[in-house]
């Protein structure tokens, strides 16, 4: 295939070509190279990728169409202390986003990339997030010298042509440009610009630096954008419930990074729920919009997860196990003598010996983790087995439910509701969660992540707040609000609540309480599960007595909790919707 004659399948769209062409003249790569997002394409790509060493095929058999990518090893998660929000002001951006003048950045990342791609091929990577069609759906172009990001977002996007077809002559498109540089973290930005709709990433190439259409375009330019059109952009994942007369239920559910988003979209209900079934909608993002018919509304802008590897097996996570057997990049894992990949957590026991993430010859007894703990799989989502049929639906699928829920060893209890929205947003907002190695930084400490948007916010995240608060206006019969905490521990340090396939008993009494069918007792925090509506039937060394441990509230706890919540409310004050300390208020009341 001759990169120069490709794209000549193009119908000019004069602001595509001028935009893509201004950007060639800056970062001066010897050749462009149009993805059309063809099978041929990926073929072609991909032996290219190999022959460069940025891939390596795994074996055929055993894992037919996977690939193995290392990272940098200085580059193995997001980094927020390198990601800005270039609002016009600071205080668009809030005080828990990094700011910069856009003029300013945009003169400093122009100096960086001034020739970066001189010797590189810069791929022009078109792409839709949100099904075609969908008046959800945005359109992004992403320019990237890096042939591992044009691989993945032909995963994790709806890549090639399909996005000029929506785009037809418009101008309206994401534009995002990508160069590697040297993989230095001296020199690493991920800049957003949401009034030109504009993303900037230089010097990396992993996961949610790079992948534009993610956490750059879906949240943060997302939550920009859905402020001003009047829909949610959130860090969501999205599945539906079935029971067994057939009954759909659809849930969004938001958990901060490496907090169970991914198992919980393709959990398993356990064998004592006969004739349930839960399907996936999508893994880590939803876009939210109130429908016609007063419900809201909700897409996944992905077709494709990427998802931790770490931990994932056959029982934790079958379909996720399932999806991964064929046609998936894996980044970070080890790497097997007999071409198949292994990570912690993984069926098989550790083999004799490999090669860890970084390249090293690993054994068992190595001290170090084969696997990166943030190691992931990208993979299609027509890969997996309980993929929601709605998921291509450019309608969307109606929401009844919104779970929050943080990875909390203490105070926060395994499941509560809101009492109304104000009070669930409230609860989104006063969210806390240990942080884990999905971002650069420390692992464990507990930090206010509000609604799982605090590193994905576009704008401040005291007007996020009142928007969450307005939307209520817009939605006739909202969705209910829950929070829920599987990582709750007992005193010796070990995980109270078994998790994973049974959190399906948690999600049973949420469907049940939207299809109002469930009772509920009222405490200081919300409704629990009345005595006989939570079904703990069947869990091995697990009794009432647990449960009650887990749904225990110690006042010592919540004094902390509270005054923990005030440090992010005094950040934002000036922001603030006095609603918020009007349910801060009620909270310490009902305590
Ligand atoms: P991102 O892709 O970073 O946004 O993460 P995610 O929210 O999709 O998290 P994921 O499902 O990948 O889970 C992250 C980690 O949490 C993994 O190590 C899981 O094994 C663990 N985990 C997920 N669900 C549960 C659960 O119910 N109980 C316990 N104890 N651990 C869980
Ligand atoms: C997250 O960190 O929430 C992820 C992984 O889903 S990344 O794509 O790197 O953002
Ligand atoms: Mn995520």
């Amino acid at each position: 295939m001759n990169e120069q004659t490709l794209g000549h399948w193009l119908a000019p769209n004069p602001a595509v070509m001028q935009w893509v062409e201004a950007q060639a003249k800056l970062c001066a790569p010897d050749r462009i190279f149009w993805c059309d997002g063809s099978a041929a394409e990926k073929e072609y790509l991909t032996e290219r990728a190999v022959t460069e060493g940025v891939l390596v095929r795994l074996d055929q058999k055993k894992l037919p169409g996977c690939y193995y990518h290392r990272s940098n090893a200085n580059d193995v998660a997001r980094v927020e202390q390198c990601t800005y929000i270039c609002t016009e002001t600071e205080e668009d951006a809030g005080p828990t986003n990094n700011w910069l003048a856009p003029k300013a950045m945009y003169t400093k990342l122009r100096a960086l990339c001034d020739g970066a791609m001189r010797g590189r091929t810069m791929y022009v990577v078109p792409y839709l997030m949100g099904p075609l069609g969908s008046p959800l759906t945005k359109v992004g172009i992403e320019l990237t010298d890096s042939i591992y990001v044009a691989l993945s977002m032909r995963i994790m996007t709806r890549m090639g042509r399909v996005a000029y077809e929506q785009l037809g002559d418009g101008a309206e498109f994401n534009r995002g440009l990508h160069c590697m540089l040297d993989i230095n973290p001296e020199r690493r930005y991920i800049a957003h610009f949401p009034q030109d709709n504009a993303i900037i990433s230089v010097g990396s190439n992993y996961g949610g630096n790079v992948l534009l259409g993610k956490k750059c375009l879906a949240l943060r330019i997302g939550s920009y954008l859905g402020r001003r059109e009047g829909w949610l952009a959130e860090h969501m994942l999205i599945l539906g419930v079935e029971s067994p007369e057939g009954e759909k239920t659809f849930v969004a559910a938001a958990f901060p990074s490496s907090c169970g988003k991914t198992n919980f979209a393709m959990i398993v209900p356990p064998p004592q729920f006969k004739g349930w079934k839960v399907w996936t909608v999508g893994d880590d993002i939803a876009w939210m919009k109130p429908g016609p018919d007063g419900r809201l509304w909700a897409i996944n802008p992905e077709s494709g997860y990427f998802g931790a590897v770490p931990g994932t097996n056959s029982k934790s996570n079958p379909n996720a196990m399932t999806m991964i057997q064929h046609d998936t990049i894996f980044t970070n894992v080890a790497l097997k003598p007999d071409g198949t990949v292994w990570w912690e957590g993984h069926d098989d026991p550790p083999p004799a010996e490999c090669l860890d993430w970084r390249g090293n010859k690993w054994t068992p007894e190595s001290k170090e983790k084969a696997a990166h703990p943030n190691s992931r799989f990208a993979t299609p989502m027509i890969n997996n087995p309980m993929l929601a049929p709605e998921a291509d639906d450019p309608k969307g699928v109606p929401i009844s439910a919104i779970i929050f829920g943080g990875r909390r060893a203490d105070t926060l209890p395994l499941v509560y509701q809101a009492f109304n929205w104000i009070h669930g947003v409230y609860v989104g907002a006063t969210m806390g969660s240990e942080t884990t190695a999905a971002a650069v930084g420390g692992v464990g400490q507990v930090r206010r992540d509000p609604m799982a948007m605090l590193p994905f916010c576009g704008y401040n995240m005291g007007d996020y707040f009142r928007h969450w608060i307005g939307m209520r206006k817009k939605i006739k019969f909202p969705p209910r609000i829950y929070y829920v905490n599987w990582f709750r521990k007992d005193a010796e340090g070990k995980y109270l609540w078994p998790g994973f396939g049974e959190n399906m008993r948690v999600l049973k009494w949420i469907v049940d309480r939207c299809r109002g069918r469930a009772d509920a007792d009222e405490a200081p925090l919300g409704w629990v599960p009345g005595p006989h509506c939570f079904d703990i039937n069947g869990l091995p060394n697990f009794s009432r007595d647990t449960l009650a441990k887990l749904q225990s509230i110690n006042y010592e706890d919540w004094r902390r909790e509270i005054i923990s919540h005030d440090e992010l409310f005094m950040k934002i004050y000036s922001h603030l919707p006095k609603e918020m300390i009007f349910q801060r208020e009620l909270l310490v009341s009902r305590l």
